[in-house]
């Protein structure tokens, strides 16, 4: 390389280091390799060289062609690192941080029992069957054989609305009177009817003002108390474990005649007495009957040809037993702490 072009390769790597931006490099480019820039001059100007030295004129311009654009190639390549090094810097990214991890959610504790019980009844042969939270009396009471004035309605606490004869339904009772008139007539029925209750209650450990029940009901021509029993240990087999043991208590609903309470020997102490069944050895699971004949004609069937069995229970209780919780206001709390131990 004679001593022009050394001069001329200095002074060009001079020039690129200087560059400090994008608009410096392209400067610079323009200057010495561009369609009239100095490098790209050296070949053109090659026929003032004397003719013997042309070949390694031609050769040295070309070598440092080559040199000066891959020397501004990397140049280029070292100012995009630069700039994106500032960048960060200034907006204060870590890019060496671990990711975080997205937070999904989960099921609630609520629903995965609603889920179980819904799964257990499939297996005997009942449909889901949802109906309306917002209720009219007639549906809630009258329907289901407690006309206006009736004593029983005091066993449910009711929150009225301010339209006269619609009610936050206490329970899911009324959704057997909807069933059957979507249902039938004339047709059997096997259905289960979860669903949120409100009711104008004393909260506490064991009562929140708003809870799931799951409503059954099956309608047949010779169904008979032999099969709500039958339904309700298969049940209870199947959710607690198999050999419970099961009682039925007497109880008065005025939608089922005769009515029951159903307990289940304690999952806990197996029957000898523990805190958890209050030292009787017995868990009341829910309460259940068979359907009123009136209810039945109220709801399109007839009680001499029809019979049928209902039962209420509630998921919160149910879970609390199976996941020894203390306390009924913790699923609607939305505490994650508890929420989080149920995946
Ligand atoms: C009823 O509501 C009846 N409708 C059940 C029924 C249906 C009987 C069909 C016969 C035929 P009860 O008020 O006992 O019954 O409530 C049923 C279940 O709901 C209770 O066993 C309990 O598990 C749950 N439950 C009732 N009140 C509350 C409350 N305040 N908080 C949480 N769960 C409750």
């Amino acid at each position: 390389m004679n001593e022009e072009l050394r001069k001329l390769r200095d002074q060009a790597l001079a020039g690129l280091q200087a560059a400090s931006d994008a608009d410096a490099l392209e400067e610079w480019r323009i200057e010495y390799l561009g369609r009239k820039g100095t490098v790209t001059n050296l070949m053109r100007n090659i026929g003032q060289v004397p003719f013997e030295e042309r070949p390694a004129y031609g050769q040295a311009a070309n070598a440092l062609k080559g040199e000066l654009t891959d020397a501004f190639d990397a140049r280029q390549q070292a100012l995009v690192q630069e700039s994106l090094a500032a960048e960060m810097a200034a907006e204060g990214v870590d890019v060496t941080l671990p990711g975080r991890r997205p937070q999904l959610g989960g099921v609630h504790p609520s629903n995965q029992t609603l889920r179980e019980i819904a799964d257990i009844f499939a297996t005997m042969g009942f449909q889901v069957y949802t109906s309306r939270d917002v209720e009219t009396d007639e549906y809630n009471f009258e329907l289901l054989n407690m006309p206006p004035g009736h004593p029983a309605r005091d066993m449910w606490d009711t929150f009225y609305t301010t339209t006269p004869g619609v009610i936050m339904r206490t329970h899911t009772s009324p959704g057997q009177i909807h069933a059957m008139k979507e249902l039938g007539p004339n047709k059997p029925i096997r259905v289960i009817l979860p669903g949120m209750c409100y009711r104008y209650e004393q909260v506490s450990a064991r009562a929140e003002m708003m809870f799931h029940q799951v409503e059954g009901l099956a309608i047949g021509r010779n169904v008979t108390m032999a099969d709500l029993k039958g339904v309700i240990v298969e049940f209870a087999n199947q959710l607690y474990g198999a050999g419970r043991k099961l009682r039925f208590r007497c109880s008065h609903f005025p939608f089922t005649e005769p009515s029951v309470e159903a307990d289940v020997d304690c999952i806990l102490c197996g029957g000898t007495g523990c805190a958890v069944c209050k030292y009787t050895g017995w868990l009341e699971i829910m309460g259940a009957g068979m359907v009123h004949p009136t209810v039945l004609r109220n709801g399109g069937y007839d009680p001499a040809e029809w019979s049928g069995f209902a039962f209420g229970m509630g998921p919160e209780r149910i879970t609390m037993l199976k996941s020894g919780i203390s306390d009924i206001r913790y699923f609607f709390g939305n505490d994650l702490r508890f929420l989080e131990q149920f995946g």
